[in-house]
């Protein structure tokens, strides 16, 4: 057992007074606009949560920790802690020049003294720190496809907090969870961390591990950044709420922790810890496979699944911070009741009750039920507010094809369509339309295309989000702009693509605003299909022939997909 030392750590904040003066002086200096990661850190490197570090890693610590998780002097740091920027902005700047770093809206949070500029290995990072260099996994992505080519380090001096406008109260620096703990005495705390909502095998084995390890129990989930494609924190943290009363009385606590997590697995687990005991505590919950990013580019898992415990055991004496490791929990029918998986003595003559996450994704998907034992009612009546079943979600049905091809006439058939079942609103961006109105300044180049058709995404993402339908039916030549509008639509619902698959020979025969005779004439520049390229979707949702087939039958195909795919409910 390790000592509990409550004492405060130190934060990397001047004074009020000094932080009044030093704002006025940093709107002079250089600034950088932090980046949501970036914000992340800076959070948790000036209020202590990755004490020691004193600011962003210089050039021989960030070898030393991404080589061997060990800083210059031999501290103990798994994580590089690094701030990326592009060349553009790297090289207009001088050794030893300050700095000021913003937020996103302008508002400086703090100093830094740029004592290194350096142009990382990304390859041998992601080989080192994550374990290969997979753009599969979510960080090793962001370093090749998002963060900077340059990396600055130095030491920072923080001006104020980055401003959150939600669950103020549940947010804590890790001197106000020192100060509560010394406040109610609580000698032992087990930290859990989670990225997910809990259920009732969570709280079963988190309220025995604090039994375990005769500690209060801290739950502090992240909210800062977590694996793409997890619940929103807004709704996890009104599931953790409905959870907390689920305890016994002052015997738990929950707080927000502002971190942008890796998914780094066993050096993940190990920086975890060592964040938590900044934050006052004496034990952690380390999971199978903790902070997992999933499968690697060959299907196979990144890391093994005690990988994380293995590590973190290996360090926990120098992290003055003790491993709890998570128990398997599962519903015994029969005893109607969560046991831990290996110590269940009579496996063979009891019913053993569980729900993976893609099963309790799929119910949620589909509105079906999600039972009692699995979780708590007001943790599935959460869920279930974010995640409607796909029959009440917003959705996009994208039309694409040559002019002339149809797209509008079957656009416009499937909007009635979709309107005389009514339950959601109906928009439909048709390509005449919208260069009438969002994209009337825009020609045809392919770059003003682009425009047109992200600007049409941009609109039907939002639709889709808010819970509408938008129909689109651009001619959208090419398919890597398609793939980026469809990303950004999968964001918050599904995307249907639908080829119009009308020859060009017969949407040239028949012609019906003329445009094809002036295009062959010459008189129309870059028409798609004669004078300019059109990439014929690999794999749309469905692909529709309008060749002896009458409008009604083609909206009616796209209906039957529509139901198919569970969008409408049939
Ligand atoms: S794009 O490529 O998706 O941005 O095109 P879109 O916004 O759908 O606009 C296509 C309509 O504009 C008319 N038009 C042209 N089409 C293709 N190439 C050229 N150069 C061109 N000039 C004008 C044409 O009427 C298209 O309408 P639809 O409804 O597709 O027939």
């Amino acid at each position: 057992m390790y000592q509990q030392n409550l004492a405060p750590i130190p934060e990397l904040y001047v004074s009020y007074e000094s932080a009044q003066k030093l704002k006025v002086e940093a709107a002079n200096l250089t600034s950088w606009d932090l980046t949501s990661r970036q914000i992340c850190d800076l959070e948790l490197l000036l209020n202590g949560g990755f004490n020691p570090l004193k600011g962003f890693l210089n050039e021989e610590d960030y070898n030393g920790v991404v080589d061997n998780m060990r800083l210059a002097d031999g501290t103990l740091w798994p994580m590089p802690i690094t701030l990326d920027v592009p060349e553009s902005f790297a090289e207009g700047l001088e050794l030893g020049q300050d700095i000021a770093l913003r937020d996103q809206e302008g508002v400086i949070l703090a100093t830094m003294t740029v004592t290194d500029r350096w142009t990382p290995n990304k390859s041998h990072e992601a080989e080192k720190v994550f374990g290969a260099d997979d753009d599969a996994h979510p960080a090793v992505n962001y370093l090749h496809n998002t963060a900077g080519k340059i990396y600055l380090g130095g030491p920072v001096t923080g001006i104020q907090q980055p401003v959150h406008y939600d669950f103020r109260g549940s947010r804590d620096t890790p001197n106000e969870l020192r100060a509560y703990f010394r406040k109610l005495g609580w000698r032992r705390v087990v930290a859990f961390q989670t990225r997910n909502p809990l259920h009732r095998a969570h709280q079963e084995l988190t309220f025995r591990a604090a039994k375990e390890a005769e500690a209060n129990l801290l739950i502090h989930p992240v909210v800062g950044m977590t694996k793409p494609g997890d619940v929103d924190h807004f709704t996890r943290v009104r599931c953790y709420e409905a959870v907390l009363d689920k305890y016994p009385g002052s015997t738990t606590t929950m707080s927000l922790l502002n971190l942008a997590m890796r998914m780094a697995g066993p050096r993940e687990a190990v920086w975890h810890g060592l964040i938590r005991k900044n934050h006052g505590c004496t034990h952690f919950i380390v999971g199978r496979d903790h902070a997992g990013p999933g499968k690697n580019s060959a299907g196979e898992d990144f890391y093994g699944p005690y990988d994380a415990q293995d590590l973190f055991r290996t360090h926990q004496d120098e992290m003055g911070i003790e491993m709890v490791d998570f128990k398997h929990m599962v519903f015994v029918q029969e005893r109607a009741q969560y046991e831990a998986m290996d110590e269940i003595e009579d496996k063979d003559n009891v019913t053993i009750l569980n729900i993976s996450g893609t099963e309790l994704r799929r119910r949620l998907q589909e509105g079906l039920e999600i039972p009692d034992w699995f979780s708590f009612p007001e943790v599935v009546k959460e869920l279930r507010r974010t995640r409607p079943p796909r029959s009440q979600q917003g959705f996009t049905v994208f039309f694409t094809g040559f002019s002339g091809s149809g797209k509008s006439t079957i656009a416009n058939a499937l909007m009635v369509k979709l309107m005389e079942m009514g339950g959601r609103p109906v928009t439909l961006l048709d390509g005449d339309i919208v260069r009438k109105n969002l994209s009337s300044e825009l020609g045809f180049s392919k770059e003003h295309r682009d425009l047109n058709i992200r600007r049409i995404g941009y609109v039907a993402s939002e639709i889709t989000k808010n819970g509408g339908i938008a129909i689109c039916a651009p001619i959208a030549p090419y398919a890597a702009t398609r793939r980026a509008v469809r990303e950004e639509i999968e964001e918050n619902g599904a995307f249907v693509e639908v080829h119009v698959a009308t020859t060009l020979e017969e949407c040239e025969r028949r012609d019906r605003k003329g445009l094809y005779k002036l295009a062959r004439e010459g008189k129309i520049k870059e028409f798609t299909g004669i004078s300019d390229p059109y990439d014929v979707p690999e794999h749309p949702e469905l692909r529709v022939e309008t060749e002896n087939v009458d409008v009604d039958n083609c909206a009616h195909q796209v209906i039957l997909k529509l139901e198919q795919m569970g969008l409408i409910a049939g």
